[in-house]
């Protein structure tokens, strides 16, 4: 077996199991995300100039009109692939949050296949209700674990994630086009739920949320001044299989291993 690394408690793993997601308040130290930050300004910038960032994938704003002499940093909405890069790479394969996986995937042998920082900047949009496992067609299809890491504060004002408890024990529902002229490129939106039972999920720099992919979740504009930026893993069994690109054409999905048996990796 790989290092016995503690990670949930037994109360964290319950709470998990039946509402769909935990939060872990000061999980990591502010400098993880300052480090990851400073590196995706990079990569925006270095894309901006033409260079050849991949594996990263920078995927822009669709809607218009956000800042007048933006940065470039200013006008990315996501830049996705980042797993294989040292400030992301370190993260996602620390022991104590491979454990969390392994605790709610109940293998010890686990991949990382999506990577994602999540760049809200002032008057971005949020993104609306959905379940992650609706972007992955996967066999087996669950259990995934989405691990949401708050850059920034996360805040009603600047955008912060709403959840609705309990909601990861539906099957993955029908979703709709977001229908916003300007709508991010594969935003969809669940339209066939009652959602009157969600909470926002409040977050400091540092705090983890820790989620099922069934959850249904969204995240709301940022009407602050400031950024609000967040890193987003999903972890899944080794072994999986992806049928993302036969099903839609593209991917912007890395597996990469993360946790194996000991003497495996
Ligand atoms: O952070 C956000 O604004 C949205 C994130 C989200 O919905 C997701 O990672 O699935």
């Amino acid at each position: 077996m790989a290092t016995t690394t503690t990670s949930l408690t037994d109360d964290q793993i319950a709470a998990f199991h039946r509402d769909g997601f935990v939060r872990l308040e000061r999980f990591a130290d502010e400098a993880v995300g300052r480090t990851m930050l400073a590196r995706v300004i990079e990569l925006a910038r270095a894309a901006a100039d033409g260079h050849d960032i991949s594996p990263p994938f920078v995927m822009p704003e669709q809607q218009p009109g956000l800042g007048e002499r933006p940065a470039p940093e200013d006008l990315v909405s996501k830049i996705f692939r980042l797993a294989r890069d040292p400030a992301f790479h370190q993260f996602v394969t620390r022991p104590d949050v491979t454990a969390i996986a392994r605790d709610l995937i109940d293998t010890e042998d686990l991949d990382c296949f999506l990577s994602q920082f999540i760049f809200k900047n002032p008057g971005a949009w949020g993104q609306p209700w959905h379940q992650d496992s609706f972007y992955f067609p996967f066999d087996p299809a669950r259990p995934v674990v989405g691990l949401w890491l708050a850059v920034t504060e996360a805040t009603l004002d600047n955008g912060c994630l709403h959840v609705v408890p309990g909601s990861h024990t539906e099957p993955v529902h029908h979703h709709i086009p977001d229908a916003r002229p300007g709508a991010n490129y594969g935003y969809v939106e669940i339209v066939d739920h009652d959602m009157s039972g969600a909470i926002p999920v409040l977050m400091q720099p540092g705090d983890l949320l820790v989620f099922d992919s069934h959850l249904m979740h969204r995240s709301t504009d940022n009407l602050s001044a400031g950024l609000r930026a967040a890193m987003v893993f999903h972890l899944a069994a080794a072994g999986t299989n992806d049928h993302t690109v036969e099903l839609r054409g593209y991917t912007v999905n890395d597996w990469i291993p993360v946790r194996r048996t000991e003497g495996q990796t």
